[in-house]
């Protein structure tokens, strides 16, 4: 039988040597490629790729009910192992109180504001986003199906298409026309069917749900992060700064994160190092060992969307009791100041928990350390 244990190895070996070879490739817009004015300053369509949202619905893409996913036969309790080495990417967040949001919003209706005062507990936090490498272990050893691949299709951005399938679209997103659902898109490939991932594999996993993202987490022995510790982890012991390194965007003129330069949606330069997604392990880590906690791709939280918040002291909160939409946290390779200036700690914003978009991804937290990580 091969057992859980078996595949946490594979994922500590492999990972360890694919950030080894340190994958400089990104895959994005192609350069000097030209696409529909933006109408909306304020925004890249950071909520746009949810799917009630998708303009004239093909009724091919309804919703099938998802098969049981055999994962959970491999549980740890089942397939427990004596000793796997403390490698496998989590740091601890220290506890204690630190200031959530900003009483300076950009944007106020997407609630980042007030700033208040929030404590939460120690915890523990994936340092790299989920990478495809990771994601594909987990797939193989489990039979999981993503809901993308359920439905069928996903959010692509356009310029990131090849001729051949752009000539097949007929559908796109009123308030973010460079966002199109792609039949075909999923995982294992992000820009299409056309596409693969074969070179990306230190590349986070993107076109993932919310209910993609907590199987593999519950499977794995951990859970999504709440936004509160996110946000705690994001800001790593800096007060009301705006990322998590400070306030300037380019410290000594170094980017810090993934994002985009140039006119959006139309051309990347891929000034900082990457047009497009980048390897999981690119930039600095922030005081708390986190890499691309902003930046890159979009992490969905544990919590429901609300954008009320009492400024009195919360102990960890976990956001409204239900909702539609779930929070994402950190913003995306797609963010510039212009358009989507959410690679802030305290920015935010929201999908239904069934969406999946190629700029959006997840990490996974812990309350306790899984015990496979344990030295
Ligand atoms: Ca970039
Ligand atoms: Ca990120």
């Amino acid at each position: 039988m091969v057992t859980k244990g078996y595949w946490v190895s594979l994922v500590v070996v492999l990972s360890l040597t694919a950030f080894s070879l340190g994958s400089e490739e990104c895959q994005g817009m192609k350069n000097g490629e030209t696409k529909p004015e933006a109408s909306d300053g304020s925004t890249c369509g950071c909520a746009a790729t949810s799917r009630q949202k998708i303009e004239n619905p093909d009724s091919s893409t309804t919703k099938e009910e998802p098969e049981e996913a055999p994962n959970f036969k491999y549980t740890l309790e089942a397939n427990r192992v004596p000793s796997i080495p403390n490698i496998h990417h989590m740091v601890k967040i220290p506890g204690g109180e630190f200031i959530m949001g900003t009483n300076e919003p950009v944007f106020e209706a997407d609630g980042e504001h007030p700033a208040r005062r929030v404590k939460v507990k120690e915890f523990y936090m994936d340092t790299y986003e989920v990478s495809n490498m990771a994601f594909e272990l987990f797939v193989k050893a489990t039979g999981y199906k993503t809901e993308a691949e359920t439905f069928g299709d996903s959010f692509v951005l356009e310029g990131e298409l090849s001729e051949a399938i752009r000539s097949t679209l007929t559908n796109a997103v009123a308030a973010a026309p460079w966002w199109v659902p792609v039949k075909g898109a999923d995982w294992r490939h992000p820009e299409g069917p056309d596409s693969n991932i074969s070179d990306r594999m230190d590349h986070p996993v993107v076109h993932v749900s919310w209910n993609d993202a907590v199987a593999y987490c519950k499977w794995m022995d951990k859970r999504l992060p709440t936004e509160a510790e996110w946000e705690r982890a994001c800001r790593a012991g800096k007060r009301e700064r705006l990322f998590p390194w400070g306030n300037k965007l380019t410290p000594k003129d170094e980017f810090r994160a993934n994002i985009w330069q140039g006119e959006f949606p139309n051309f990347d330069s891929g000034e900082d190092g990457y047009p497009g997604r980048c390897p999981i392990t690119a930039f600095p880590t922030n005081d708390y060992g986190l890499k691309n906690i902003v930046g890159n791709v979009w992490e969905w939280t544990a919590d429901w969307w609300g954008i009320s918040h009492s400024p009195g002291l919360k102990v960890d909160p976990r956001g409204p009791k239900s909702g539609e939409d779930k929070v994402k946290k950190g913003g995306s390779y797609m963010c510039t100041k212009e358009y989507c200036y959410r690679y802030r700690c305290a920015a935010r914003s929201q999908n239904t928990p069934d969406s999946s978009a190629g700029n959006l991804g997840f990490r996974c937290a812990a309350s306790q350390l899984p015990d496979y990580i344990k030295e």
